[in-house]
């Protein structure tokens, strides 16, 4: 068995199947991680949701929520306010099946263990200062939020925003679970102390002094397991300082990443331009 990490989907959906196509991969016996944002921007997000769905109810794979994922949640339950031109999520939300889609990606996971090895995987990263115990622990806790009977309004009213930056293990509330969705699912930049920083999303070439990559820190305390993450495009493949990043740029005419997790082997696939950065600010 082969436990092949898949980098962000965002609706590449063709481009899941080249992949998966290209490394052989057996779905009675390999498993798959998704690492989140299986939707929006790329033409086919239902296609994905449906493929990612099927394959995690037939216990051949995981998924951990992404920015997207949540961004897709936020449009089920009608918040416009954060609804872009370059969003392409009209597809599921008209789609015969989104209550059954939509509810059941509102269950999935922050954070998902291998059973074996010493081995996580994230949408964005964990901040420095958590221990893993304590990472599945703060994962628990929105994960049991969003499946509770609110998280339409928790959704709607508490989801979004950057402050907290900075946490404390004794914030309590919708602060708190607002600091862990952002560091799960956001998170680039911070400092040592795991103080957010939202508005660089380059590579790390651009930035310098107290700010860095969440994942170089000397004295980051989650170093005793790998860490699967996506989210971050203009990364790269880095596998270094522990941690693997798997958003190689599909969607932007770089590479699908498959890493087989358990013989460290990283496959990409080609891909061509769906979608066009922006100028300005974007989300990603
Ligand atoms: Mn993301």
């Amino acid at each position: 068995m082969t436990t092949y990490v898949i980098g962000d989907l965002q609706g590449c959906y063709d481009q899941l199947v080249a992949l998966l196509d290209d490394i052989n991969y057996r779905p009675e016996e390999d498993h798959l991680w998704f690492v989140g944002d299986i939707v929006n921007r790329g033409p086919k997000s239902l296609e994905c949701l449906r493929f990612v769905k099927q394959a995690c109810e037939n216990g051949q794979a995981d998924i951990v929520l992404g920015n997207h994922d949540f961004h897709l949640l936020a449009a089920y339950c009608g918040v416009e306010k954060y609804i872009s031109k370059s969003d392409t999520l009209s597809p599921i939300l008209e789609a015969e099946d989104a209550d059954q889609l939509v509810n059941w990606l509102r269950k999935q996971p922050l954070l998902v263990s291998h059973p074996v090895f010493e081995a996580v995987m994230v949408h964005a990263g964990i901040p420095p200062q958590w221990t893993i115990e304590q990472a599945k622990g703060y994962a628990k806790e929105l994960e049991a939020q969003l499946k509770g009977p609110d998280w339409q309004s928790y959704i709607v009213n508490h989801l979004f925003g950057s402050e907290p930056d900075s946490w404390d293990e004794a914030l309590t509330g919708y602060e708190r679970l607002r600091y862990i969705v952002n560091a799960f699912c956001r998170m680039r930049y911070c400092n040592a102390e795991g103080k957010l920083e939202f508005k660089t999303k380059s590579a790390p070439k651009d930035i310098g002094g107290e700010y860095q990559p969440w994942f170089v820190f000397p004295n980051r305390r989650n170093k005793d397991h790998e860490i699967f993450f996506g989210h971050w495009s203009t990364l790269g493949a880095i596998d270094a300082y522990q941690v693997h990043a798997t958003d190689t740029g599909c969607l932007w005419g770089g590479q699908m990443t498959a890493y087989a997790l358990e013989n460290k082997q990283r496959f990409s696939l080609d891909c061509e331009q769906v979608c066009k950065p922006k100028q300005k600010k974007k989300k990603s």
